[in-house]
C-alpha cells in the first residue's frame, strides 16, 4: 500500500525523475549484474567482462558474452515495471528517466524521455574510431571489423574504468539535482558515478523514495523506502496516482 503522506508529495510535485537499474529488467528476465552468471558464463564476473582492458585482453570472449546479452534482450519484453514507467511519464509536466540498464526496454515499453547512462546494447561502435556502425559485412570474424577502419566492433556501452557520457551525465545530474520526487528504482547503488544521482536529489531537496526487494547503501537515507519487486510496486503506485488526480 503506498502512503497517503508519499502521494501527498506527488501531489506537489511537477518535476519527478527516476533512475532504473538491472533490478527493473529482472522481471523480464534479463539476469541483474548481482545475479550469478549462468551457463557458460558461469566463471566470468560482470564486472571482469565489462572493461576495455578484457576487451584488449580476448575480444572474441567479450563479443561473444554480449551477443548472448543481446540474443537475451531481443527475447525479453518490457515487464509491469517498465510499462508502469512509460505511464508515469505523461502525468507529470516534467519527468526524467535515467537508467543504467543497456538493454534498450524502457524504450520499448513506450517512456520517450529516456537518458542511457550507459550506452545501449542494441548499438555498436567502432572500437578505434568511437562511432557508431550500425551494418558492417559478416565475414566469419569475431568481433566483425569496422567497415570503414578495419577496427574491431564493440558494443556502444560505456564499460567499467570508461568515462561516463559527458552530456547524458550532466543532464541526468540537472534533473537529479532540480527535483521535487526521485525514485531509485532496482539498483544496487554500488556503481558510481551513477549512485551518486539520489545522493544529489536528496542535497537539492527532493523527496527520495527507494523500490527494491533488498536494502542497498542508500536505504537508510531514503526518505520512503517501499520494500519490493518494481512489478509489483510500480503498477500500483501508478494506480494510486492516477486515482488520486481524478479526485
Ligand atoms: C567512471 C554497462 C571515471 C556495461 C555498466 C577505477 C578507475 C575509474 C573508475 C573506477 C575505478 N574504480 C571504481 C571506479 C568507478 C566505477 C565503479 O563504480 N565501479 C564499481 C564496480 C565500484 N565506475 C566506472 O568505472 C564508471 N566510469 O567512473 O569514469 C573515469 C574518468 C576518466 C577516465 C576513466 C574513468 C563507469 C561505470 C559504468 C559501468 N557499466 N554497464 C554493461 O552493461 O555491460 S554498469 C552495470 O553494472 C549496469 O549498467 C549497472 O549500472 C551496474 C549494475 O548495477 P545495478 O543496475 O544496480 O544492478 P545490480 O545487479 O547491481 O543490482 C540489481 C538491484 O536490483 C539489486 O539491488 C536487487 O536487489 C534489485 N532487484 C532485483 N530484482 C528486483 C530488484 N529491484 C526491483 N525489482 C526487482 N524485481
Amino acid at each position: 500500500m503506498i502512503s497517503s503522506e508519499l502521494l501527498k508529495r506527488f501531489a506537489g510535485a511537477r518535476r519527478v525523475t527516476v533512475l532504473t537499474g538491472a533490478g527493473v529488467s529482472a522481471e523480464s528476465g534479463v539476469p541483474t549484474f548481482r545475479d550469478a552468471q549462468t551457463g557458460l558464463w558461469a566463471n566470468f564476473k560482470a564486472e571482469d567482462l565489462a572493461t576495455p582492458r578484457a576487451f584488449r585482453r580476448n575480444p572474441r570472449l567479450v563479443w561473444e558474452w554480449y551477443e548472448w546479452r543481446r540474443k537475451l534482450v531481443a527475447e525479453a519484453n518490457p515487464n509491469p515495471a517498465h510499462l508502469a514507467l512509460a505511464e508515469m511519464e505523461p502525468l507529470f509536466p516534467n519527468f526524467q528517466l535515467i537508467t543504467q540498464n543497456v538493454d534498450g526496454l524502457h524504450q520499448r515499453a513506450g517512456s520517450r524521455r529516456v537518458i542511457e547512462l550507459h550506452g545501449s546494447i542494441t548499438r555498436t561502435r567502432c572500437f578505434d574510431e568511437g562511432t557508431v556502425v550500425s551494418s558492417w559485412e559478416d565475414t566469419g570474424e569475431v568481433p566483425p571489423k569496422c567497415p570503414r577502419c578495419g577496427g574491431l566492433l564493440r558494443p556502444d556501452v560505456v564499460w567499467f574504468e570508461e568515462p561516463m557520457p559527458q552530456a547524458e551525465m550532466g543532464r541526468a545530474l540537472a534533473a537529479s539535482v532540480h527535483c521535487d520526487v526521485f525514485l531509485s528504482i532496482g539498483t544496487s547503488a554500488l556503481v558510481y558515478p551513477a549512485a551518486s544521482l539520489p545522493v544529489e536529489a536528496l542535497r537539492g531537496g527532493a523527496t527520495v523514495v527507494e523500490i527494491n526487494p533488498q536494502r542497498t547503501p542508500f536505504t537508510e537515507q531514503a526518505k520512503f523506502v517501499l520494500t519490493g519487486a518494481a512489478g509489483v510496486v510500480l503498477p500500483e503506485l501508478v494506480a494510486d496516482l492516477k486515482r488520486a488526480s481524478r479526485a
